[in-house]
Parts: structure tokens; sequence; C-alpha cells
């Protein structure tokens, strides 16, 4: 099959450019306006004599909304009689034709989504082209298909997504109507759409098809939707229409439905099919293959039982293959990210989830693990979320104790190794924060290498990690003097993203509850952003009775817990407790080290490697990980 595509330089002839590559088996043409301009019915001929294609998708369209208000003409001839031209050439060399149209050919009245078959009414010079182009279309007589489609963005050309990003980046605030409503469309899936569409094309007319991604948004939730997603901290606010001067009407609402050969959808509330299909007894279903493994197995096994009763047949369709998760998180790796948009994810986080999910790191490796580590489970998906640079797995992965004698800047370094691959952000354990005129340095430093949060702990003297059980010689600061170090941080620090943490360690030093609160609230009100509240006691009643009275004070921030010794609580707990961030605080060092004391026990024990092998991941596995 051979297949021309105009207008190669635009978003969907970028995306059927990279769609061909996996479709090698067809010949393709991809065509500019220098090679192939479908206003000059010449130029037109010409090619499609030389090339001979059995389909032509015209990708090529004038889109300025606004700009076709101005250049009437021009948006004519790019939009209905260019594609004329084309349509009539097609057909008459047998060829079949693919044209792409608009949701704006309907005014937006509607209180329902928009079929195929509703009448067009456009508001706006663009969408009366784009109407003209598909009256003309049909009166060629060509074969094929228009599809019309809405608020397309991708990766390349003009789109709303990349002006909001672009704008996100350079202002504080943007405005955004909030009162036009439409279905955005990846124009991936929609040139994957156009292909599958074409190979089961088997009118003699000419059809005329809706396609646009589910969901319906306005463009300022959309643009929401973006900056949140990208962790940009600008605010959209949310305008009228008639709050701006625009040259072209746009419809209020111009949401498409898709689903032409679709007679009825019927809503599924549970991840079982047994309940619809005993009620429609459909004599096919069809699924993709990924359920065959995994959770979903059992929910493929029993569709299979329930089908046998009529002799219903299951279709397996194959699962698109090249698109992993895993391998999208290693492309956004590679990439890579800058320290501020880092640096600014971890308020973020705090603000949307309703805990934010911290592991330790000691090294880059481990930092590996914590950024590509996800998993499916029945009610979602996780992962984590970001990473604790932990004083003492840094010290003790260097094989000193835990008491400020691996200095700042050297835990800088491999901390720096663990942000050269890694993407998510870090919270950064500085002890006591050190002295305090020299507080302001190591936040400026740890701000550039794009860290999110810095905690300090309110202990002072030659520290002792506060997990040991003598804590007999270490001192509490007092609060006057641990509050201007927290004002020292907020004073220093240069983006209103980064994070002072303050840490509470009068449960460690066997001090009251009341103790605790009468800190927790005045580093607070010094300026700390988040309270971590420690405790080693077994059960987690201690930081609970703690947390129930602080969620009540005016002074209330987040909370931090670190769950090391009351390893059995759950999230859901410390969700129920208002705790807003969770810091697994040394378990990556403490898998590693058994794991290689027995590795290095068997080898000398058996004076051979091969009864470690049993324990041991192959060199593909660990390989992987890092490629
Ligand atoms: C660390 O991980 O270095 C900490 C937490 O400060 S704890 O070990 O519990 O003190
Ligand atoms: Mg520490």
């Amino acid at each position: 099959m051979k297949i021309l595509v105009t207008g190669k330089q635009g978003q969907l002839g970028y995306a059927l450019k990279e769609l061909s590559e996996n479709h090698s088996e067809w010949t393709w043409r991809f065509t500019d306006r220098s090679e192939l301009n479908i206003m000059d019915s010449k130029n037109i001929q010409t090619v499609l004599k030389t090339f001979h294609p059995d389909w032509i998708i015209n990708a090529a369209a004038y889109t300025d909304v606004d700009g076709a208000e101005d250049n009437e003409k021009l948006a004519f001839k790019v939009n209905a009689d260019g594609p004329y031209y084309l349509a009539k050439a097609a057909q008459e060399i047998g060829a079949k034709l693919v044209h792409v149209s608009t949701d704006y050919v309907f005014d937006g009245t509607k209180k329902e989504p928009y079929t195929e078959t509703d009448e067009p009414n456009p508001l706006q010079v663009y969408g009366k082209s784009k109407l003209r182009g598909e009256i003309l279309i049909q009166q060629s007589g060509v074969q094929g298909f228009i599809i019309r489609t809405s608020w397309v963005y991708g990766h390349h050309g003009n789109n709303f997504v990349k002006t909001i990003l672009h704008l996100a980046k350079e202002k504080d605030e943007i405005q955004v109507v909030d009162d036009q409503i439409g279905c955005p469309t990846y124009v991936n899936d929609l040139a994957e759409t156009i292909l599958e569409t074409m190979k089961i094309n088997k009118q003699y007319d000419l059809d005329v098809l809706h396609y646009s991604n589910i969901g319906s948004i306005s463009w300022c939730q959309f643009a929401k939707y973006i900056v949140n997603k990208s962790f940009i901290d600008c605010k959209i606010i949310a305008i009228k229409t008639s709050d701006i001067d625009q040259l072209a009407n746009r419809p209020k609402s111009s949401i498409l439905k898709n689903i032409k050969f679709v007679n009825k959808v019927i809503p599924q509330k549970t991840l079982d099919y047994t309940e619809n299909l005993n009620s429609i007894k459909p004599n096919y279903v069809l699924h993709g293959d990924d359920w065959r493994s995994g959770i979903q197995r059992i929910v493929r096994k029993n569709v299979i039982k329930v089908l046998k009763k009529w002799s219903g047949k299951l279709i397996e369709v194959p699962y698109t293959k090249n698109i992993s998760y895993s391998k999208m998180k290693s492309k956004i790796i590679e990439t890579g990210t800058t320290p501020e948009i880092r640096k600014s994810k971890l308020r973020r986080l705090v603000e949307a989830k309703n805990i934010t999910r911290i592991l330790e790191t000691h090294n880059s490796l481990s930092g590996l693990i914590i950024e590509k580590l996800n998993i499916q489970q029945k009610d979602g998906f996780y992962e984590f979320d970001g990473m604790w640079s932990s004083s003492l797995t840094d010290s003790v992965s260097r094989g000193k104790p835990d008491n400020q004698s691996v200095d700042i800047s050297t835990r800088l370094i491999g901390l720096n190794e663990i942000l050269d691959v890694t993407t998510k952000p870090v919270i950064f354990d500085a002890d006591n924060g050190g002295r305090i005129e020299h507080l302001s340095y190591t936040v400026k430093s740890l701000e550039r290498a794009g860290v999110s949060a810095i905690v300090i702990e309110d202990k002072i003297g030659l520290k002792k990690n506060s997990l040991f059980d003598n804590q007999k010689d270490t001192k509490q600061d007092n609060i006057k003097s641990f509050c201007d170090k927290i004002k020292v941080i907020n004073k220093s620090k240069i983006s209103e993203n980064f994070m002072a943490i303050a840490r509470i360690e009068s449960f460690i030093l066997g001090k009251s509850l009341s103790d605790a609160l009468k800190r927790a609230n005045a580093y607070s009100k010094a300026g700390a952003d988040a309270i971590l509240i420690h405790s080693k006691e077994k059960t987690p009643k201690q930081i609970f009775t703690f947390a129930k009275k602080f969620s009540k004070s005016k002074y209330y921030k987040p909370m931090v817990a670190v769950p090391s010794t009351y390893s059995k609580t759950t999230e859901k707990q410390l969700i129920d407790h208002r705790f807003k961030i969770v810091i697994y605080a040394n378990h990556m060092l403490r898998a590693a080290y058994p794991a290689m004391v027995n590795t290095a026990t068997k080898i000398l024990k058996n004076k051979k490697s091969y009864p470690a092998e049993r324990n041991l991941t192959s060199i593909k596995k660990i390989l992987n990980l890092i490629y």
C-alpha cells in the first residue's frame, strides 16, 4: 500500500511520520508545500502520477482561528479549494482520501455531544472554510473518510499545551477561558486512529467520522492540568470568553461523540465482567491480550467461564508492543530535569497527595530503584514519590558513624551523583543544621543542587543517631535558638518552593507530649513548612496522640512520620492522622547489608562463588535497570 501525506511539517504530519516507522510494509511519501502544493491542481496531478498512492492523507490545513478572520481568502484556499483539488485528483486515479476536519464546524450550542449527523453551523471563518472543504470533498465523488477532531496537541508544532507550558515558565499567572468546553486530542492517537480506520475502510463512498480523546474539559481546566502535571509554579486564573477580545467567535461546547458504530454503551462498575455478560449474553467479547498475566488474569478466566454457557467467543487483540510505562519513565530520566523543576516537586506533591511516600537513598543505584520502581495493584498504581538523603545511611555506607563525621560537602558529592540519574524530589537530612553561621551556605548549596527540603532536628552537641537507646548525653536545643535556625533557612532560601522541615526530638529524649506540642507550635510560627515528629517507640501511639492535638492547633502544618521502629503502622493510618509525608529512612541500606554479608560468607565458606549465585541477580537485570 502506498500512502501520500500532505502537511508533513504540521502536528499530524509529524505524528504520522513517527508512526510510519512501525509500518515499513507500506510505502510512504511525506510532502510539504514545496513538494506538493494542494492549492495547485496541476502540481497535485504531477505528484500523483509519479507516486500513484492508494491513500492520500491530507494533514495540511490553515488552523489559525483568529488569523482566518483577516485572511479569509487564504483560509478557504487551503481548507476548501486545496482539499477539493486533492479529492478530485485522488478520485481520478482511484486513490482514497483521508481529510481531517474540525469540531469548529459546529456552533457549540448543543447541550449534548455532537454526532456525525448533527447539522454543522460554524461561527467563524475558520469553521466555515473547513465545512466548505468537507462539502466539496463530498461532491468530488472520492472514497475514503473525513475525520473531525478537536483540540489537537502533540510534541511538534504549535498547540495549546506547548503555549501554556511556555507561558507558565515565563509568567506568575495566566488567564484562561473557563466557558469553552471540548475534548483535547493527542495527535499520536489521532494518527493511529486514521491508520486503523484506513485498514478497515471498505466503504465505496465517503464517510464522515468523529474522533477525539474521551473526556471533556474547559480550556482553563486543561491549562491547570498541564501546569500541575509539569510542576510549574504558575497560577491559572479562570476568565470568561466575554472578558477577552478575540477576532473569531468560538463554540461554547464542542464535544464530539465518536461512537458512530456503537449501538449502546453499558457502564461497568466493577473490574469483573460477569454481571454484564450474563445480562447481554454477547456472541463475542473483544479484549486486548494484555490481561493474560497479572491481576487481570482472574478476570479473563471468569469471562471465558461465563461465555462458555452460551458458546460465546473471546477474541483477544494483540496489545500494542513497545509502549511501556517503564520505557516512558526511562525517557524522562534520559531527558533529565532541572534543579528548579525538581525542587518545586515536593511542595506540589504534599499539596496534591494524601501522603507523599519517600524512601532512603544512599547511592545512585538505590536512587534509580526509587526512580523506576512502580507496581500496579488492584486499587491503583503505586510508586515512591521521592528520596530521603539520610545522614545515617550516608555515613554508614562510607563506613563511618552517624555523628556528622561525614561532612555536608562530602554528602553533597554523593547526592549529586544520585541527582544525575534521577528526577524525583529529595528531602535532605541536615542533622541539626550545623552552626547557624553556616546554615545559609548549606541551604544555598542544597537549592543549587535541586533539593526540595531540608530537615533540621532540635538537638545540640555531638550528634548521636536518634534510634540509639542511650540518649543520655544528648541535649535538646532551646526553642528560641532552634526557631532562629528556621528563620535563617527561610531568609537564605532563593525559591519559595524550598521547604524547611523542623524535626522534633522530644519523644526521643523522653520528654513530654506538651513539650513536643509547644515546640511544634513555635517552630511552625517561626516559619517551618512541615513538622517531623520523631519517635523510637514500637507503636505509633505517641505520634498519633501528638498528631491529634497538633492537627487542631492554629499553627498546624503538614506532619512527617518516620516509621522505622513502629514499622507495622500503615500509610492509611498515617493519612487518617493527617500525616502528609512518610519517610522510610534506612531500608535500602539495611536490605543491602545482610545480602552482601551473606554472599561474602558463602564465598568464603565454599572457596568458590557458585553457592552464592542462587541469591544473586544477573548482570543483565542490573544493567537493564541502568539502561
Ligand atoms: C537518618 O536517616 O539519618 C535519620 C532518621 O535522621 S533516624 O535514623 O531515625 O534518626
Ligand atoms: Mg539523620
